[in-house]
């Protein structure tokens, strides 16, 4: 999904000049210069009460990664055919812990879209209240279609580079879109091989090499638990609540488990091929024929409709204005398969069709104008910074675990996590109304996780 470089032009002085400094740096980095600009409207404020933060040009400094790298993969296919892709890993911040984010494989990946990530994962880091800094990685390797021998071989070639800049106290990589438990478990593989040494280099691993219980499960169950949240301030459950999915990987299933247990009513799925509509509902039985569908068979989602005939399947338009996904009548929604994905047209038609409540388990799943179209609207939107908060979360306590050489019950790491949603929910309204942005949570989570690594960088003086 695309951005557009005609969004970047802002009516607030304040706001253009860092987009102007981003933009002389980085013309062509469109994600990049999205996500910048989406913090930067929220920080005016903050930096008009808080002098400090512009005299040591502290803004300036957070926009700039610390070290990006970059290589080559070689990689040899089934067929003796030599691959050359690229790998990346960005160190944003490390103002408040060793780099943590996810590396992501898929075709589309260049470095807009991975300094993206990596700036939001520093404001999502921070807003955990955990000791990480923000980094993100990956190639534009695409694991789809390749045998389990050829992502071996990939991941072994990826890691032997990209050894030399991780570590358990340094930057300590995850998964993402096109990296789960399997490629995981390659890259550690070979990390533990040529380092001679276990340890949590990783996380996501597995549950019996130092996997935390509930790292699978955490990113989509805590972006159910955020929205829980949010709408547990008007006085409402998720019960009974229809909600659109978007996206059938390790965010989506998992939103959905939730959504099943909390008594709501997942009707929709999708891939980048297209999406299915269940008005019966998708219910514990469905949702385990598309994990293994998706996870051990690694097909395509249409498949859905010829197992269960109360769907439909309706195959994504190149080129198509809008996305019917979310034009389905529903109360909630909760993208969870990519950036951009909901644009003003179709924030229009969720708005049109009911939808009262957004929680974003993908990163930037909505454009700046959807966010306008829905907050204006009066529709509870948890940004992904925040909503999605739940993954990396875990994965600090995957951390903890392993320097204790301890292992927590599934029920300890849910009690942290559900903890940890309710205390990003807090933080970002409390934020938001100390600084004008009353129950505008995009707002609130930008300046609250933007104040905790200033004031840590402040603190640590000009590094
Ligand atoms: P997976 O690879 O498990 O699943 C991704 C899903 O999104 C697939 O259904 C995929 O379809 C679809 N998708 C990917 N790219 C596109 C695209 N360009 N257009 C349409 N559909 C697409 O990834 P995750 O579930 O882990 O990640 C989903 C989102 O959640 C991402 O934005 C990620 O950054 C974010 N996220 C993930 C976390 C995690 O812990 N995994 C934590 C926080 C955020 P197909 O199979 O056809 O490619
Ligand atoms: O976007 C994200 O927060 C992730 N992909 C998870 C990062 C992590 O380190 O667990």
């Amino acid at each position: 999904m695309t951005t557009s470089v005609a969004t970047l032009q802002s009516s607030s002085a304040f706001v253009q000049e860092y987009i102007d400094i981003v933009t002389g740096r980085d013309p062509h980095q469109p994600e990049f210069l999205q996500a910048v600009q989406e913090v930067v409207v929220s920080l005016e404020p903050v930096l008009e009460r808080h002098s400090q933060y512009r005299d040591q040009r502290v803004l300036e400094r957070m926009l700039e990664p610390e070290r990006v790298i970059q290589f080559r993969v070689p990689w040899q296919a089934d067929d003796g055919t030599v691959h050359v892709n690229r790998g990346f890993r960005v160190g944003f911040n490390s103002a408040i812990g060793p780099y943590k984010g996810g590396l992501r494989f898929h075709p589309s990946v260049n470095l807009s879209i991975l300094k993206f990530l990596a700036f939001e994962q520093v404001f999502k880091n921070s807003l955990t209240g955990q000791p990480i800094g923000g980094g993100k990685g990956g190639s534009d390797f695409d694991p789809r279609c390749r045998s389990d021998r050829e992502v071996m071989r990939f991941c072994q070639s990826f890691m032997t580079e990209l050894y030399r800049h991780v570590g358990h106290n340094t930057d300590v990589p995850a998964g993402d879109i096109g990296v789960g438990g399997r490629e995981i478990g390659f890259l550690f593989g070979q990390y533990k091989r040529i380092t001679n040494t276990f340890t949590g280099v990783l996380t996501g691993r597995g549950p019996g090499w130092g996997g935390s219980l509930l790292r699978p499960e955490a990113t989509g169950y805590g972006a159910v638990y955020f929205a829980a949240e949010m709408a547990n301030t008007e006085g409402k459950t998720l019960e009974g609540m229809q909600c659109l999915v978007s996206g059938s990987g390790n965010v989506a299933q998992y939103a959905c488990r939730k959504l099943i247990e909390l008594g709501a009513i997942p009707v929709t799925l999708s891939d980048s091929s297209g999406w299915i509509h269940d008005p019966a509902g998708i219910d514990e039985e469905k949702l385990q024929f598309v994990m293994h569908l998706k996870n051990e068979c690694r097909g395509r989602i249409s498949e859905y409709c010829e197992k269960y005939s109360t769907a439909t399947y309706t195959p994504t338009e190149s080129g198509a204005s809008s996305n019917a996904l979310w034009a389905v009548q529903a109360d909630a929604a909760f993208p969870s398969a990519t950036q951009n994905e909901i644009n003003a047209e179709d924030a229009g038609n969720l708005v049109a069709g009911g939808v009262r409540l957004v929680s974003e388990g993908a990163n930037m799943p909505t454009t700046p104008e959807a966010q306008d179209i829905l907050v204006d609207a009066g529709v509870l939107l948890g940004p992904g910074k925040a909503a999605n908060a739940g993954g990396v979360a875990v994965s600090a306590l995957e951390m903890a675990q392993a320097s204790q050489r301890l292992r927590w019950t599934t029920e300890e790491v849910d009690r942290h996590l559900r903890r940890i949603m309710h205390d990003i929910h807090a933080v970002c309204l409390e934020a938001a109304h100390a600084y004008g942005f009353e129950r505008d949570y995009r707002h609130g989570a930008n300046i609250a996780g933007f104040r905790k690594v200033a004031d840590a960088m402040l603190d640590q003086g000009l590094v």
